[in-house]
């Protein structure tokens, strides 16, 4: 996305033509690359929706059934491709069920351009109908947020807007339009610049004395690792990543965020450090002498107790966001930087570690040793088995994967091999349930002819679950795999852990059921509720249930084959917990194997 965005060939007005405040957004949105909106309408942002029917060649607007799945839907098409996506919604409560997908946004760095209708400048503050001081409420969740309060402001904020959201480190901007600027016209003036002193992440390259360091330091490192995170996808630094490793020889672990940004068949590939990730990267890490710290940013679900995390390790700290750099681990080499031009340039003279056979050797016996598994033996369908069985099933295509939150969203970063950066879609910093659905939307929107699947969990299925709708009304033939195991199974695994398992409302099915209190016994829950394959009938999608191993690779394959949307509800046990684990605050010597 370029600062300066060239006004459109393809312009509906004339330069010289009398434009609504609504219609310069919209044509804004297209000058700037924008080809898809998620947008619901009401009173306060009808102008807009209006404009938007005056571009339909250019912008396809995919009307969601929630703001939320709207939000969500336009991160899926972010994370999926890396251009900003756009969501749009009217004031107050349009506005307020942004929050999430806004917070979500800021915490993943994706870029984000979200739209809301407002109250008219003149009776803001009012208390007027459908009134929320929306850009006050995300003040602290957003990149940057504008009220606009002069239609003449417009071209000028929405350069910006696209300019802040996408460059250095990406972000949710919020643009709030007072329906009277929605309404009120002028002749725009398209060729103005922006106006952001003090904000140049175009600044942000590390120095040439940098790049000699960390490449003395390599050489020296007896047992290097590559710890890399979203900012490498971010960054589109996958590609260099790779060469870098081919050239060093170094193993890489990867956060929940970094995942596909370095092949899970290499043999190098150490796969996801942290909490639930593997017990090989995090003894890796816990062993090295040199932490090569790639867009990352030492977020407590990685570190546990921060005080022991690397304890001997040199850290290089490479991120293009300053205020990353010695947050929460002290690095010994601080560098700010678009990591991709940091690992182009120290590709140019970046030599192999003098020698760390040894360590590699090492590596791969560790990562033998404890491999991710569950029992095969099981009767059932296991979560885990239903991963890595469409693992396999999909293996030779480019498949895009969004998960909701709890342990199918572990499972799923611990089974599904990711290949392919953009590809794993996982709401990590804020751990929103309800994002797997309207996130594959918003992927399939973007990759009309991709396999786009959502690995979901029955509670988070249920948060936006209204966006089988969208999908089958939208033509969006997402699939959903359904892991039911009629509980909020995450938080119901911390209460085995930590809660003598008492169940304290972690069961999803009728309260007079004795699972409701934990008394139900049995791998399975006894009863299925909702039925899943009547919802997903009742929104016309195509739906099956399967609960018997011998048909687990037949409903995949069902599913995968199917030419419209379709959600395989498999029923699954829920005993399972996922492991291994590092509880909060804790260290690799605390890990739970079993
Ligand atoms: C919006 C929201 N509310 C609550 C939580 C807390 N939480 C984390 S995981 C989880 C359970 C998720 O259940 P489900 O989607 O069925 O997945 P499972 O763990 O059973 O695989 C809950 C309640 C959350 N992350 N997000
Ligand atoms: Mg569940």
């Amino acid at each position: 996305m370029s600062a300066t965005a060239p006004v459109s060939k393809d312009t509906v007005s004339k330069e010289t033509e009398l434009m609504s405040g609504a219609e310069i957004l919209v044509k804004s949105l297209v000058d700037n690359g924008v080809d898809t909106i998620f947008a619901y309408p009401g009173g306060a942002s009808m102008p807009m929706h209006q404009a938007l029917t005056k571009y339909t060649k250019q912008i396809r607007t995919i009307l969601p059934r929630h703001e939320q799945g709207g939000g969500f839907a336009a991160q899926g098409y972010a994370r999926s491709t890396g251009k900003p996506g756009v969501c749009m919604a009217t004031s107050g409560p349009g506005a307020t069920n942004l929050v999430t997908p806004i917070a979500d946004a800021k915490l993943d760095s994706i870029p984000l351009i979200a739209i809301t209708g407002q109250v008219p400048t003149y009776v803001i503050g009012n208390d007027a109908f459908q009134e929320t001081p929306i850009v006050e409420v995300c003040r602290g969740i957003t990149k940057h947020h504008y009220l606009v309060t002069d239609v003449a402001d417009l071209p000028r904020i929405m350069r910006e807007a696209f300019h802040i959201a996408t460059t250095g480190r990406p972000g949710p901007v919020l643009i709030d339009m007072p329906k009277d600027i929605q309404n009120t016209k002028v002749v725009p003036k398209w060729d103005t610049g922006m106006n952001l002193p003090g904000y140049t992440p175009q600044a942000r390259f590390a120095k040439p004395e940098q790049i000699r360091q960390a490449a003395a330091a390599i050489k020296l490192a007896r047992r290097p690792m590559i710890y890399a995170g979203g900012g490498i996808i971010a960054a589109g630094a996958s590609d260099e990543l790779r060469a870098f490793v081919k050239k060093t020889n170094i193993p890489v672990t990867m956060t929940v965020m970094g995942l596909g940004a370095f092949p899970a068949e290499d043999p190098l590939c150490m796969d996801m450090i942290g909490m639930h990730g593997s017990v090989y990267s995090n003894t890796a890490v816990d062993q090295s002498d040199l932490l090569i710290a790639l867009g990352v940013r030492f977020d407590d679900r990685v570190t546990g107790k921060l005080s022991e995390f690397a304890k001997g390790a040199k850290i290089i700290h490479v991120d293009v966001d300053p205020s990353e750099i010695n947050k929460n681990k002290p690095a010994h080499f601080p560098v700010i930087s678009d990591v991709k031009y940091f690992l182009s340039e120290l590709n140019k003279v970046v030599e192999a570690p003098e020698d760390i056979s040894g360590w590699v050797s090492q590596c791969a016996a560790w990562k033998k040793a404890d491999p991710f598994k569950f029992d095969t033996n099981f009767k059932g369908i296991l979560q885990q088995h239903a991963i890595s069985e469409l693992s396999k099933l999909t293996q030779d295509r480019k498949a895009y994967v969004a998960v909701g939150v709890g342990q199918h969203q572990m499972w799923a970063a611990q089974f599904y091999k990711f290949r392919h950066p953009r590809t794993w879609l996982s709401s990590s910093g804020l751990g929103t349930m309800g994002f797997g659905l309207p996130a594959a939307m918003g992927v399939q929107a973007a990759h009309p002819d991709s396999l786009v699947i959502d690995i979901d969990g029955d509670g988070s299925f249920m948060m936006n679950v209204q966006e089988l709708a969208t999908c089958v009304c939208e033509k969006l033939p997402v699939k959903v795999l359904l892991l039911d195991n009629l509980h909020l199974g995450m938080v119901m695994q911390w209460e085995d852990r930590f809660f003598k398992s008492n169940r304290a409302h972690t069961y999803l099915g009728p309260i007079d059921d004795p699972e409701a209190t934990g008394k139900g016994g049995g791998p399975f829950a006894r009863k299925q509720y909702p039925d899943w394959v009547k919802i997903a009938e009742g929104f016309g999608c195509q739906a099956r249930c399967i609960s018997k191993k011998e048909d687990l690779t037949s409903g995949l394959t069902e599913m995968i084959n199917s030419k419209g949307p379709y959600v395989l509800h498999v029923q699954v046990p829920y005993q399972e917990h996922v492991l291994p684990m590092i509880p909060a605050g804790m260290t690799v010597k605390e890990l739970i194997k079993s």
